[in-house]
């Protein structure tokens, strides 16, 4: 899979790399200023709605597993519609790192925008992170569990995080050479989407060291964890790569 270890900075080739799963990660320094950080951690943590799928994970925002697959389809998209006019006031009181980033990716790939559901509307992008403990081994693939959703088309799957807030010990990305395969799921927890250590046995394993004030793009298919940290901050989404060579944001 991989062709090399290093992690390179975000232009066409290592986008496309990444897609293909020929590199394991993508690091972009200097998104936003302490001051735009400060700012915008600061409205989030005051104002997003807090929901959760997993006690160590409070999430600022919704998600399509927790919401939509874990509820149903149009509890997903009213909610949707409701967080997204909540992050509008949160982007208007410091930045709006979403736009941000898609202005960024679009400098590199021709058609990037957020995630649409025909008859129910545009898919909620950008959700905050703040994680206590560790979080266990996972994959973000939506082939796996969101057949009757358009992203149920996905082809490749990334996930960016920009990191508000990194503790200085701990917190490291952990990331396998492994993509995930239907025969894995032998492997998963009853009942919840993580994995027993089983599955990346024999699996290369690179831990990814992140910092407050950069972004992490992963291709989420592979199996990845979090090491132990307390207060860890991160925001960001998924990127679904669809047919017609469009990518598509969403959460
Ligand atoms: O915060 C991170 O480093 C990664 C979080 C994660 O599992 C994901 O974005 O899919
Ligand atoms: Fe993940």
């Amino acid at each position: 899979m991989w062709e090399e270890d290093e992690i390179h900075s975000l232009n066409s080739c290592t986008l496309n790399k990444l897609l293909q799963n020929k590199i394991p990660a993508i690091r972009i320094q200097g998104f936003a200023s302490p001051s735009e950080i400060n700012a915008f951690k600061d409205a989030l943590l005051i104002y997003a709605r807090k929901t959760s799928s997993v006690k160590q994970v409070t999430r600022l925002g919704i998600s399509q597993y927790q919401q939509g697959v874990l509820e149903s389809k149009d509890h997903y998209f009213n909610l949707a519609k409701e967080v997204s006019n909540e992050f509008a006031a949160v982007y208007a009181e410091s930045f709006n790192p979403l736009t941000r980033f898609i202005d960024l990716l679009s400098q590199y790939f021709p058609d990037v925008g957020i995630m649409h559901e025909e008859g129910y509307g545009d898919y909620f992008a950008g959700v905050g992170k703040l994680r206590n403990g560790l979080s266990p081994i996972h994959v973000d693939f939506a082939p796996q569990d969101s057949q009757g959703w358009a992203i149920g088309e996905t082809i490749h799957q990334l996930a960016w995080n920009f990191y508000l807030d990194i503790p200085s010990h701990g917190g490291e990305h952990l990331l396998w050479e492994k993509e995930w395969k239907r025969e894995d799921d032998k492997y998963m927890a009853d009942g919840n989407y993580y994995y027993s250590s089983e599955v990346v046995e024999g699996a290369r394993l690179l831990t990814v060291p992140v910092q407050t004030g950069e972004i992490v793009l992963i291709n989420s298919r592979n199996f990845h964890a979090i090491a132990e940290a307390n207060d860890r901050l991160a925001y960001g989404s998924f990127i679904s790569y669809l047919n017609g060579n469009k990518l598509r944001l969403w959460s």
